[in-house]
């Protein structure tokens, strides 16, 4: 053992600097040296740290539920998950699980019911916008005209968030309720979002550029100079329709195909 040492230190009597450090450690008191070591644990725990926290971040592996409260966000989560209808009251937090996809790799996500309720909403979605890999904006079909406003307002500011254009994270506007007659279908749905996105970004425009501050934090919806419409857009956007309910009622089985195979494409 002592030999070891011995030719260790010979080893770097070569080097005169390195040679000063080591002496002048060995002369200092143990405290110093145990400074030394905790300096060293620290650094360590922090990489580590960091590793752990944006390393998760960077995989982007949440598929996150949004969309206004009553859409059918928990009942789509239920039935991705477990295939059942369950009864559901308003979603005060967030609801995850891991989300097995339907293909052959059986990639698992992990999947995130982000409450609607408006008061609540901006503080799940800033937690867990940089993790999204895909979006699912779920819209209540059967009451669509009467929500437009609100359902474009929620998707602009969205979309105009810098994390979320920056990752562009798969966008799939899962126009729900279909079971319902009165249910508007997905072109429609489409059509009169890009409107309403439109008008949005004429008004949101006007309103920066009367406030002589920068606001930089959002992005620019679209192309300038072009009516907005969704192929614009940094990420992959697709429109499908479903019924969490599905057709025979609460003992029956949902109607999610489309968006189940979707999913399973990511
Ligand atoms: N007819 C019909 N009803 C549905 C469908 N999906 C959900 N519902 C019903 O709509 C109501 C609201 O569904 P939830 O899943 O709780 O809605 P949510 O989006 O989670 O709402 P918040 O938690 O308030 O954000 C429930 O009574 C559901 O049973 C559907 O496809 N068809
Ligand atoms: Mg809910």
């Amino acid at each position: 053992m002592e030999d070891k040492v011995d030719l260790d230190l010979e080893d770097f009597s070569s080097e005169p600097v390195f040679d000063s450090l080591v002496k002048e450690i060995l002369e200092q008191d143990p405290t110093f040296l145990i400074g030394i070591f905790v300096a060293i644990a620290a650094v360590i725990i922090t990489i580590v740290f960091f590793k752990f926290f944006f390393g998760t971040e960077t995989k982007r592996s949440s598929i996150l539920l949004v969309g206004l409260c009553d859409a059918g966000k928990t009942l789509l989560f239920c039935r991705l998950l477990a295939g059942k209808f369950t009864k559901t009251q308003t979603s005060i937090t967030e609801s995850s699980a891991p989300y097995k996809a339907k293909n052959e790799r059986g990639t698992t996500w992990t999947l995130i019911d982000v409450p609607g309720h408006e008061s609540l909403r901006p503080q799940f979605v800033e937690r867990f916008k940089a993790a999204a890999r895909a979006i699912v904006f779920v819209v209540d079909s059967a009451v669509f005209q009467k929500e437009v406003k609100d359902v474009a307002e929620y998707l602009y500011s969205l979309l105009t968030d810098s994390v979320v254009a920056k990752n562009a994270p798969t966008l799939l506007i899962a126009c729900n309720k279909q079971d319902i007659t009165m249910a508007k279908s997905a072109k429609l749905i489409q059509q009169q979002l890009e409107k309403e996105m439109n008008t949005l970004r004429m008004t949101r425009s006007a309103a920066l550029s009367s406030q002589d501050g920068s606001v930089g934090a959002s992005v620019h919806l679209g192309k300038k100079g072009k009516d907005f419409d969704f192929s614009q857009l940094p990420m992959k956007v697709e429109f499908v329709e479903c019924s969490a309910r599905g057709n025979k009622g609460e003992e029956g089985p949902a109607d999610i195909k489309a968006l189940e195979t979707t999913l399973a494409k990511l």
